[in-house]
């Protein structure tokens, strides 16, 4: 049946509600390139997201001119802005409202090579009383409680504007994560996929803003050259770009490193830093504590944590083989990290055998997860779930690699002599129907972020059948389409996890390794990065954590904030997996528009 018959004439529609190019935002383009595709967005990205973007700026209206009503239609000129970034329960609390100028950026410094490098602090007392100080007023002490008291996990998800406040109450929108609150910035690096410079610097407090600031990326030839372009107007910015030796690489890695006059923090996430992911999108936040500077003359291998999380990420930073990264290595050297409760789960571009073969990737979970995890009785009924924006190719059935090297990964527990007879595990992977993303706050467009191409789905069909729907009445969250992922390992009444990693890698052989050479070496292409959680680390006596039923409750607080609803649902017969590159017209989006890529 035609759409023309079915859902009367359809044309495409102009309109002026473009949400990429922000009118207020512009710079003097300093380009060599021609930028005049007005349609696409200002920083480099892939064809799935210019296809979200080329949509929301000339959206295929839905014939009837009816939107879809399962929730309200979000604001047509959302005010990023107006979130704010002092940690308030409400998106709509305007003693938060920051205004961010045109132009804001504090006057540019003569650039040195040096100011690459992480600034160093002096370490005297007038720190450590500022740093004490800090604790004087209200407003700190709700940020103190809601850091440390409040969520002993450190784990947030991203503010979404459309939903109700109360969903939103512990949640971080990035210009939290950069507020003076959080510690007086003196340099960061920025680690990251897509980055948008200006959004970005505007992310900042004014007074930050020209502080140095290091942008970590994968982008090659014509992308990278358009990010330096994008960076050119601000002088504190330095660019360094991974190593992508290995074909098909990305540098996934979501983090920031924030050195503080007080101290250092470290932020490892899974948002980009655009203005669309941090907007209407679930997505994971582990903040770590502030982490005071050691005495000066103190050994780099002093401050550690039980977890090796200091010397995990100093070693993540030297895969690198950067001479700037080497020495943010050192400024984490010179902090104690000795309070860090999570494992670091990396991936870095490889081929990994003998005693590198654990260092990355499945293999490094699996190792973690042999040392530290614990037994659980009838453990085979145990399942483990993924979750994830994005799927590669898995060849063609199970037995390739997801029931066999990723499962049996993900499966340790312990030295369990039965870890070899795993196959009774049931594997529950979450990833948006095309009626999730249809029914999201962003509409079709949330499917720009969400990458699976038919060429990769129709190789795989066999996938399909181990997949659930994106849902989470619990956070609130059904509507906001999942950029998180995280694997966890679930008991069969799914209200206990026995451990709980969120990360930046997707299920890809790309992200978490696939074995050559007959098992003997793991090949990594991408740069990811992640936490795990294990209850062993937070003072508990059992060896699981119980699963938080609600936001507001007063259940025991060591019960793990799982970002949506458990048990995952299957998807039903009429469900299909969101696939970006074919076009949905059957059914309007909740802005009334249809998804016709290209
Ligand atoms: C759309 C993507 C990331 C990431 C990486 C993406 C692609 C399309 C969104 C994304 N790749 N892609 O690291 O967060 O085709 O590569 O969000």
């Amino acid at each position: 049946m035609s759409q023309e018959s079915e859902h009367g004439k359809w044309t495409v529609s102009s309109s002026d509600e473009s949400e990429g190019e922000q009118e207020d935002c512009k710079k003097p383009s300093t380009s060599s390139l021609q930028r005049d595709k007005s349609s696409e967005p200002r920083y480099p990205c892939s064809e799935a997201r210019k296809a979200a973007h080329k949509r929301k700026s000339s959206p295929l209206e839905f014939p009837d001119g009816n939107s879809l009503s399962v929730v309200p239609p979000a604001p047509k000129r959302p005010s990023q802005e107006g979130l704010g970034w002092c940690l308030s329960s409400s998106d709509e609390d305007e003693d938060c409202k920051r205004e961010v100028k045109k132009g804001d950026v504090a006057a540019p410094r003569v650039r040195q090579e040096e100011e690459c490098a992480p600034k160093e602090i002096a370490n005297d007392d007038r720190l450590s009383k500022n740093h004490n100080s800090v604790g004087a007023s209200s407003k700190v002490q709700d940020t103190w409680d809601l850091l440390d008291g409040g969520n002993p996990f450190r784990f947030f998800l991203t503010k979404v504007k459309g939903i109700k406040s109360e969903y939103n109450f512990g949640a971080l929108h990035i210009k939290d994560i950069l507020s003076p609150l959080f510690g007086t910035l003196v340099s960061s690096a920025q680690f990251n996929y897509c980055i948008d410079v200006e959004w970005l610097i505007n992310q900042y407090p004014k007074e930050f803003r020209d502080k140095p600031l290091l942008i970590v990326h994968g982008e090659k030839r014509e992308s990278k050259a358009d990010l330096l372009d994008q960076a050119k107007p601000y002088k504190n910015v330095c660019l360094c770009q991974a190593k992508l030796d290995i074909a098909f690489g990305t540098h996934h890695t979501k983090m920031m490193l924030l050195c503080y006059e007080e101290g250092l923090r470290v932020v490892i996430h899974t948002s980009n830093l655009i203005k669309e992911d941090w907007y209407q999108k679930t997505q994971g936040i582990w903040l770590s504590p502030l982490y005071p500077k050691l005495p000066p003359g103190t050994l780099g291998s002093a401050g550690e944590s039980r977890t090796n999380f200091k010397s995990d990420l100093i070693t993540y930073l030297m895969s690198y083989k950067s001479p700037t990264l080497n020495e943010w290595a050192d400024v984490i050297k010179q902090h104690d990290l000795s309070e860090t409760r999570v494992y670091l789960v990396g991936s870095t571009p490889g081929r990994y055998q003998n005693n590198e073969k654990e260092k990355w990737g499945h293999l490094r979970l699996r190792k973690l997860l042999k040392d530290h995890a614990m037994q659980v009785p009838d453990e085979d009924s145990w399942p483990v779930v993924g979750q994830f924006s994005s799927i590669g190719s898995m060849g063609a059935d199970q037995s390739k690699w997801l029931c066999s090297e990723f499962r049996q990964s993900l499966v340790t527990l312990g030295n369990s002599v039965k870890s070899l007879t795993n196959q009774e595990v049931p594997i529950n992977l979450i990833y948006p129907t095309v009626d999730n993303v249809r029914q999201s706050l962003e509409g079709y467009p949330a499917g720009g972020s969400l990458p699976y191409s038919i060429q990769t789905a129709q190789k795989q069909l066999w996938l399909h059948s181990y997949f659930h729907k994106w849902s989470a009445e619990t956070s609130g969250r059904s509507h906001a389409m999942p950029h998180i992922k995280t694997y966890m390992r679930v008991a069969p009444d799914f209200q206990k996890i026995a451990w709980f990693l969120v990360t930046s890698a997707n299920l890809s052989k790309a992200a978490w390794g696939a074995f050559e050479k007959n098992g003997t070496q793991l090949m990594i292409r991408s740069y990811e990065l992640g936490v795990l959680f294990l209850p062993s680390e937070f003072g508990l006596d059992t060896d699981y954590f119980q699963v938080k039923e609600s936001l507001l409750s007063d259940e025991p607080a060591l019960a793990f904030p799982v970002p949506y609803d458990l048990p995952p649902e299957k998807y039903e017969s009429k469900d299909r997996p969101w696939i970006w590159n074919i076009p949905y017209t059957r059914a309007p989006d909740t802005h009334g528009n249809m998804w016709v890529p290209k």
